[in-house]
């Protein structure tokens, strides 16, 4: 760098090594563990590209030229043109500086229009808004533009997978409008479409909102628009989650059926983040982009709109509709994999992208059903990435006793997919067994609340560890973004990495070897007192005693010795089963594992950093060394303990 200018020459790494270190390790995150999270897509980078480009830097508040949605692609790609027609006319623009922004803009205009014209319309036909700087705003436009504050509207119930937008009473939409849900038909677990009818007629809604976060099954949508037009109101699809399967024909198109469609282009669609609105109502469509901008948003961010432009282009291939079928039957493969491991499918299944699980069905010895909150929780740390989601039944939206799973992102990295593999549904069926393995192997049981019980769960230490491998394992057979590609996740507790930061890959090291091991926290002291058979409230700064940690059964898993080196950091120099002590002991400050058969509520003080540091030399304790006669450590209450 210069002195003279500012620059700021050199990428990340070289500027904000901070910041580089934390992209390094969620990266390596999304690679070593597989996410199920059914709204977000590892996008192609190609797509990222897009977005980090110079297209970021500018401001262009306004709209393309309106000729521009009748135009192709190659007329508005046709820069001879449209350049000394942006600088004749170009007056819908409130900045200079745009004539590139606003061919973007128009190319994502009818590039969408394109690939989403359906049921007779063809992309001349559409208006097509992609300045939403997300679904919440997009959605926050089409009331603005349709509806007057207080008016009613109708929208799928929140718990049942509705959207926050569709009227939940926290969002601005439940604040300023009448809001009328529908629900489900609890005897079939499906929309009843005559319940819905009924209701509108009752409530004469002028908005009706069809679409859902985490009902699995696909829209009807002439349904919908009989019911609306029944009742004289508008509808809106709101098609986030699909956009891509509808995209790729696997999942009804709304277009030109509903009134206004809204969908968010960062989930199935494999685009950027950002949310686009398209109408084939001429006299809606100026509202609708009225309300946008400058309702409720300034300038659009461009650099969203190049990403879009790409993904979909991509969107339009024939590869992309292999993803999306793929994505389908992988979906529905997971579905019955896990109900004929005899978990339950709230909704009873799935013809989308994806499936939920009623974590009910685990119960505790006292009674308490596993939540969701919980069983997403433990599936994270075994390398299982999902969301706590309300399901049927479900009283609050605080407390979910279900989870939420879509297999948008692992097909994208290939998962399930013949053409890479022989037998594809093998990598499903190996994903459905661990998520069925973690869940039977989770113990729930409650603490007493202020309120009320609070719902906790606690899992098996062997299991958990040997789901974080398996996952670990079919994550790293799966496709990366080649850009993306980073050695290493140290903090993800499954597998290899478990072991030792400096050595990420490193393979278990052989028995009889040893390890330096800190624990550092402000908790370390008492952590280390109850999780180790020594006295280690009696040591001081820079003494030593013997020590051994022993596995819940009282058996031992390591001896050597604890050295105090300050009040919050001791160093643990051991022999034996060293690497499996680190990942034990890492668990045992997280709080999730079975350590004492007799009391599930026991927990250790915590949390507490526990790092390998090396090979050490540690001094084998006598026979009868390193146990202190004390009320309480890991193992005491084992039937292997002092036998
Ligand atoms: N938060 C998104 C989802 O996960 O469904 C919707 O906005």
């Amino acid at each position: 760098m210069t002195d003279n200018d500012f620059l700021f020459r050199g990428g990340v790494e070289a500027l904000d090594p901070d910041v580089a270190e934390l992209i390094r390790h969620e990266t390596a995150r999304q690679q070593e563990k597989l996410i199920l999270i059914p709204s977000e897509s590892t996008v192609p980078y190609a797509v990222r590209s897009a977005i980090s480009s110079p297209f970021h830097n500018l401001y262009a508040e306004g709209y393309p030229l309106e000729n521009s949605r009748r135009m192709t692609e190659s007329e508005i790609l046709d820069y001879d043109q449209r350049l000394p027609e942006f600088r004749r006319n170009a007056d819908q623009r409130y900045y200079k500086g745009t004539e590139y922004a606003n061919i973007l803009e128009a190319l994502a205009r009818r590039r969408a229009a394109d690939l989403f014209a359906a049921n007779g319309l063809g992309a001349d036909d559409l208006y097509v808004n992609v300045q939403p700087l997300s679904g919440a705003p997009a959605n926050n436009a089409v009331y603005s533009a349709l509806l007057d504050v207080g008016d009613t509207v109708m929208g799928m119930d929140l718990i049942m997978g509705g959207h926050l937008t569709h009227g939940s009473p926290v969002n601005r939409s439940g604040i300023n409008y009448n809001i009328v849900s529908y629900a489900i038909d609890p005897a079939t677990e499906r929309l009843d479409y005559d319940q819905v009818r009924d209701l509108a007629r009752e409530h004469k809604p002028r908005l009706i909102i069809g679409g859902f976060s985490s009902y699995p099954y696909a829209a009807d949508w002439e349904a919908f628009r009989r019911i609306a037009d029944e009742v004289g109101a508008y509808l809106l699809a709101d098609v986030a989650h699909v956009a891509g399967l509808i995209a790729a024909g696997v999942y009804g198109n709304p277009v030109g059926i509903a009134d206004v469609v809204s969908f968010t282009s960062h989930k199935t669609l494999n685009g950027p983040r950002g949310a686009v609105l398209i109408t084939h109502r001429r006299d809606l469509s100026r509202k609708l982009d009225r309300a946008v901008f400058p309702g409720e948003q300034g300038g659009p961010h461009i650099n969203a709109m190049a990403g879009l432009a790409v993904a979909l282009r991509i969107a339009g291939g024939e590869q992309f509709k292999q993803l999306q079928r793929q994505t389908l039957a992988n979906a529905i493969h997971l579905a019955s994999k896990l109900e004929a491991r005899g978990l339950r499918l709230p909704y009873g299944g799935t013809d989308t992208h994806l499936l939920l699980l009623d974590c009910k069905t685990i119960g505790g010895p006292d009674g308490t059903k596993l939540s969701g909150d919980m069983a997403a929780r433990i599936l994270d740390l075994a390398g299982i990435v999902v969301n706590r989601q309300t399901i049927p039944g479900d009283r609050s939206a605080l407390r979910p006793s279900g989870i939420r799973l879509g297999t948008t992102w692992v097909t994208q990295r290939g998962m399930g997919s013949r053409r890479h593999r022989p037998d594809g549904d093998a990598e499903i069926d190996e994903l459905g067994d661990i998520i069925a393995d973690v869940l039977d192997a989770c113990v729930p049981f409650s603490l007493t609340g202020r309120v009320r019980p609070l719902p906790r769960a606690k899992v098996d230490f062997d299991v958990l560890q040997s789901a974080s491998r398996r996952s670990r394992d079919l994550a790293r057979q799966l496709g990366i973004d080649t850009d993306a590609r980073a050695d290493g996740y140290p903090h993800f507790y499954g597998g290899d990495n478990n072991l030792v930061a400096t050595e990420p890959t490193a393979n278990e090291r052989p028995a009889g070897s040893s390890l330096a091991v800190s624990i550092v926290g402000a908790a370390a002291r008492d952590f280390l007192h109850f999780a180790a058979t020594s006295d280690v409230w009696g040591l001081h700064d820079g003494a030593s005693q013997p020590t051994h940690l022993l596995e819940k059964d009282g058996s031992v898993m390591a001896s050597g010795t604890i050295t105090r080196k300050s009040p919050t950091e001791f160093e643990l120099n051991i022999a034996g089963q060293v690497d499996r002590a680190v990942a034990w002991l890492r668990a045992l400050s997280d709080g999730y594992v079975l350590f004492d058969d007799q009391d599930i509520h026991a927990k250790l003080p915590g949390p507490v950093a526990v790092k390998a540091v090396g090979a050490a030399e540690p001094i084998a304790p006598a026979a009868t060394a390193g146990y202190a006669a004390k009320a309480y450590h890991v193992g005491i209450n084992g039937e292997k303990w002092a036998s």
